[in-house]
């Protein structure tokens, strides 16, 4: 069957030879995560993907330095912020997007699926009624096979669900902005237990994402720091990927990556933040509306995850 969305990206990358996006990487150390300003060369229109509001369980305090370091880099560079695109609802950190979206304006996005998410997580944390469920929070919602600009940049979106339901890629010029699907070649994939997750539409979606051609550049959103390597590392490319990835090269049938990825998961633990983030990240990013002191409060569900 003809793949719309995947040969509208095609068609993008090709053209985008002599247009390619700036890219600035900001790695957070406290959760792994990599955010990224992209750019437009010629009209220094931009998107922040994955930005990272840093927040300390114990005190229950959020902090902004990791999100204020993208924004000097912003400001540094006279940039003009058109979009605050997520991949997904992180669970392992806070989207620091509405408070990044105050400064700059600009609009938060993500995949159309993101409703799914909100009524899975609406329920377990008991959200009252105040919480919308139909993903109006965001700005924008996309489907698979959307297009839109960054400035000059032609930008498509390819949904890879797998890791969550409502996971998406972001093409952008050349380079394609994964989120939680690929990781670098020697540490695999992302894991496929959360709520919605499946193995199965993960390797599907992977292989998607490796049917772009060879030289495309992958950007990850995260990094574990696997045994053997000394460095953080997050920019790859499909035809390293298809040759090396560890859980996905070329040739691994689709029932043993199942069989291995469903086998790994049992082994991890929850990440450290995931009630905090989700809880938050299901509304966009903002935090549950303040309590009759003005106090904001975030829920655990006790033994229910
Ligand atoms: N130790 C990390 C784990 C975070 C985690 O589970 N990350 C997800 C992506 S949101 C993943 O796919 N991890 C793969 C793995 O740990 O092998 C934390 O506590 O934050
Ligand atoms: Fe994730």
């Amino acid at each position: 069957m003809m793949d719309l969305a995947l040969s509208k990206a095609q068609t993008q990358i090709a053209a985008a030879q002599k247009g390619v996006p700036a890219i600035k990487a900001f790695f957070d150390a406290v959760t792994f995560t990599i955010s990224y300003v992209v750019h437009d060369l010629e009209t220094r229109r931009a998107a922040i993907i994955d930005s990272v509001l840093d927040y300390d369980p114990a005190s229950g305090r959020t902090a902004t330095d990791t999100a204020d370091a993208i924004a000097a880099y912003v400001e540094a560079q006279q940039l003009g912020v058109d979009w605050l695109l997520e991949t997904h609802a992180h669970a392992d950190h806070l989207s620091a997007a509405p408070l990044l979206q105050e400064r700059f304006g600009g609009k938060i996005a993500i995949g159309a699926h993101i409703a799914t998410v909100q009524q899975t997580f609406g329920a377990l944390f008991n959200a009252g009624l105040d919480f919308r469920r139909d993903g109006s929070d965001f700005n924008r919602l996309f489907m698979d096979g959307d297009q839109f600009a960054i400035g000059g940049l032609a930008a498509t979106v390819l949904h890879v669900p797998g890791h969550t339901p409502a996971c998406v890629a972001y093409v952008i010029g050349d380079a394609v902005f994964v989120g939680d699907t690929l990781f670098m070649p020697d540490y695999g994939s992302a894991r496929c237990d959360f709520p919605g997750g499946s193995a199965r539409t993960l390797y599907r979606s992977v292989r998607r994402l490796l049917a772009l051609p060879p030289s495309t550049r992958l950007f990850m959103c995260h990094d574990y720091l696997p045994e053997g390597r000394d460095d953080y590392a997050w920019e790859t490319t499909v035809e390293a990927e298809r040759q090396g990835n560890i859980h996905l090269h070329d040739g691994v049938s689709e029932d043993d990556f199942v069989a291995m990825r469903e086998a790994r998961d049992k082994t991890l633990a929850m990440p450290a933040l995931i009630l905090p983030s989700v809880q938050v990240n299901m509304r966009a990013g903002r935090l549950p509306p303040p309590e009759s002191n003005g106090v904001a409060y975030l829920k655990i569900p006790v033994n229910a995850v």
